[in-house]
């Protein structure tokens, strides 16, 4: 828990006068100010961009001030700390929850409306930093929320890509993929360390060398780039803890290719150079599918390496002997991606520390916990030998190391069974040979932990049943969860506010179970009007954005029937788009007479398919071929409308969640390792149209049997 190492203490040195104020004129110099020497306008005329520019530069002072203090108090308390180690973050936008987290939006909003901005409408100028593709990368970031708000000396490591996941644009139904800028236009909420940089290796060979009277390998690479750290502050709600994302952007590294430059081919020795930045250039944009392609492989060790480096140079800070690394460092494997860790650091122990390989080892094997997100045996990543051999020889060889010694230890304890030896083995021995990165962070993990209990039974009894046989104990879940502070506070302001109305207090806005409370008001009636006013404002807004993006018009009297993540078959938007075309043909066959039974709908579908995902692409483009139909079909009108969300990410979630009615969770059940969009339309109180998968499972027991109604089948 925090407790120990809780920073809600006040600036530890006497300085709080030095603290920047927050009330509305210090806001309203700071911003003028901003305008006049961040972002260069006169503060007499600037437009809504620029107002943003300077609103953020003066929320993130004041971030960094936090930010500052909590460096200090942790590295005064040296605690263990929490390195959550991701390929993906989906953070959004950072205004509105970096205000909220720090208590002053009203400030700030009081602050504009004297300057003549309004809050909400500069909030909008800022675009997402969609570092990710879906669920798993979102889940991410409402990590570190959570961490950041239970005063966990956390630290998230990721990559900086300069283009996020692509933008997705419809043109005649088909979905087009077209980069996202996301930095053309600067970002104030991170900060440049241009001194907090790592050299990257790749390539080369290795090589025996003598060593005290014995060899040792030593790795001579071919290829060296550097590692940029950009940190992005993220604040705690109701405490001073702020802790750090630290994102790495590749740069050219001034050791390599001296010698071009020398030989006078200078144009090549450039052009060599830009190549470097083409790592942290662009995003994957296929989640659980992975082709073994050199630059993904790049990236994932790039991040890895430059990661490693950073939290050793922080133990070694105050500590001399790596035994003590288990009680100081615990590492996060966000899924596989990052699993690379594990050779790196036994290569960092044993070939540059010295260590000898047990005692290496036996270090290892008490510092990393690896979460899978995936049911899919498919899902699982394979890194192709030849592949690896090439790009990192040394760390091929610490694998087929760790694999020979785990193999003779499986030999004694489960016999010759060489069916099971070979499953369990870390290579794969077929036609492409390969690494199965879920096997080595299994091994090397203390813990292996599934995103719900289903999901936790499935990799007990299926997908890692042999290793679950082996070590029972390592197993274990943590059942997704999202944070009610951008889910509810930030993306719902006027349901945030009844909330806290009704509970008379907004200390569920620190702990969601408080939720509960509002059981003993279920019956109210004044509750529900206020709640059903909560609701029509959000649909209203909905509908505005809907008619701005595709020009339909859509009452706010009708249900708004939603369906929003990646475009996936066995997320069944096809079966959604079935059922819409069969209500439509039931509306058409019904007498005039009946249909004033109908509950009018809008049925809501947005989400993006992966570029090379040719079903998933017809899926979008079907949906909008019978929104074509339905919304050009006046005998229909209101009662039934479909709408494609173009370009589906989280700002566009914190709109749609909180218009919504109901939404669809319909996977094929077995497939969906939690989802956790199910709890942010719950949380903003919304039906669930579900299957039974995932963390539905437990949603249902939650909630309990008299707040959902089963399908016929189901029941016996
Ligand atoms: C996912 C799972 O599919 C999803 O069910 C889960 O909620 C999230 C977070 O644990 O992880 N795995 C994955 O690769 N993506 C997910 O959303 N993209």
């Amino acid at each position: 828990g925090g407790g120990e190492t809780s920073v809600r203490v006040e600036r530890m040195f006497g300085l709080m006068d030095r603290f920047l104020k927050s009330d509305p004129s210090s806001l309203q110099k700071d911003i003028l100010d901003h305008v006049e020497y961040t972002v260069a306008r006169s503060r007499f005329s600037f437009d809504d961009f620029e107002a943003y520019q300077a609103l953020a530069h003066s929320v993130r002072d004041r971030l960094i001030e936090r930010w500052h203090d909590t460096q200090i108090h942790f590295k005064k308390k040296d605690p263990k700390r929490i390195y959550f180690l991701s390929l993906e973050f989906l953070m959004g936008r950072s205004l509105s929850n970096s205000v909220i987290n720090l208590g002053i939006r009203d400030q700030y909003a009081d602050a504009l409306k004297e300057l003549g901005f309004e809050f909400e409408v500069l909030a909008e100028q800022e675009g997402d930093a969609a570092l990710g593709n879906g669920g798993l990368a979102r889940l991410s970031a409402c990590q570190m929320d959570s961490l950041a708000t239970m005063d966990y000396p956390a630290w998230g490591y990721g990559l900086r890509y300069q283009y996020g996941l692509f933008r997705q644009v419809i043109l005649d139904g088909y979905q087009h993929e077209q980069p996202d800028y996301w930095l053309n236009f600067g970002n104030p909420w991170e900060i440049e360390r241009v001194h907090v940089t790592y050299p990257v290796k790749f390539y080369g060979t290795v090589e025996d060398e003598n060593f005290n009277g014995g060899k040792r390998k030593v790795w001579l690479p071919g290829e060296m780039v550097e590692a940029v750290a950009y940190d992005n502050p993220i604040p705690g709600h109701g405490t001073r803890n702020t802790i750090t994302l630290r994102l790495w952007a590749a740069k050219p590294s001034d050791q390599i290719d001296m010698e071009s430059f020398n030989t006078g081919d200078y144009i090549n020795a450039v052009v060599n150079r830009q190549r470097a930045e083409t790592i942290s250039s662009v995003l994957y944009p296929d989640d659980r599918s992975y082709q073994g392609k050199e630059l993904r492989l790049k990236q994932q060790y790039f991040f890895v390496s430059a990661s490693l480096q950073d939290i050793i140079r922080r133990f070694k800070d105050s500590h001399s002997n790596f035994d003590d690394f288990p009680e100081k460092v615990a590492l996060q494997l966000n899924d596989t991606h990052p699993s690379l860790a594990i050779a790196e650091v036994m290569r960092v122990l044993v070939d540059e520390e010295h260590l000898d390989w047990n005692r290496a080892w036996g270090i290892v094997c008490k510092i990393f916990s690896f979460t899978t997100h995936t049911v899919l045996p498919e899902g699982l990543e394979k890194v192709p030998v030849d592949l690896l051999e090439s790009l990192l020889p040394r760390h091929l060889q610490i694998i087929y190391d760790i694999n020979f010694d785990y193999i003779e230890e499986l030999k004694k304890k489960i016999g010759l069974d060489y069916d099971r030896l070979s499953r369990m083995s870390i290579v794969e021995d077929g036609a492409v040979k390969s690494i199965r990165m879920a096997n080595l962070a299994i091994v090397c993990s203390h813990t292996v932990n599934g995103v719900s209990r289903v999901h936790s039974e499935l990799l007990k009894t299926r997908v890692f049943k042999d290793f679950y046989e082996l070590w029972p104990h390592k197993f274990d879940y943590k059942t997704n969860g999202v944070t009610q502070r951008r889910w509810i506070v930030v993306s719902n302001p006027s349901l945030s506010a009844l909330i806290s109305k009704w509970l008379g207090t907004e200390a569920w806005i620190r702990d969601v179970d408080l939720l509960a409370g509002l059981q003993e008001q279920a019956a109210n009636v004044d509750l529900h009007e206020e709640w059903r006013m909560v609701r029509k404002v959000n649909k209203m807004r909905l509908a505005e954005y809907i008619e701005a993006m595709s020009g339909i018009k859509v009452s706010v009297n009708a249900m708004f029937d939603v369906q929003i993540k990646r475009i996936h078959e066995y997320k069944r938007q096809l079966l959604n788009i079935l059922g819409i075309i069969h209500r439509y043909d039931c509306i058409k066959n019904m007498e005039k007479s009946d249909r004033t039974k109908v509950v009018p709908r809008v049925c809501i579908i947005g989400g993006k398919a992966a570029p090379g995902y040719e079903i998933a692409k017809k899926i979008i483009k079907l949906c909008n071929a019978v929104a074509e139909k339905i919304n050009n079909d006046p005998d229909v009108g209101d009662l039934l409308k479909l709408v494609f969300i173009p370009d589906y990410n989280v700002s566009v979630a914190e709109l749609v969640i909180p218009g919504a009615d109901l939404s669809q969770h319909i996977s094929t059940a077995g497939h969906e390792a939690s989802g956790t969009g199910n709890m942010k339309f719950l949380m903003n109180g919304c039906l669930l149209l579900a299957t039974e998968d995932g963390s539905t499972v437990e949603i249902i027991e939650e909630i309990g049997e008299d707040n959902m109604e089963f399908e016929r089948s189901r029941l016996k």
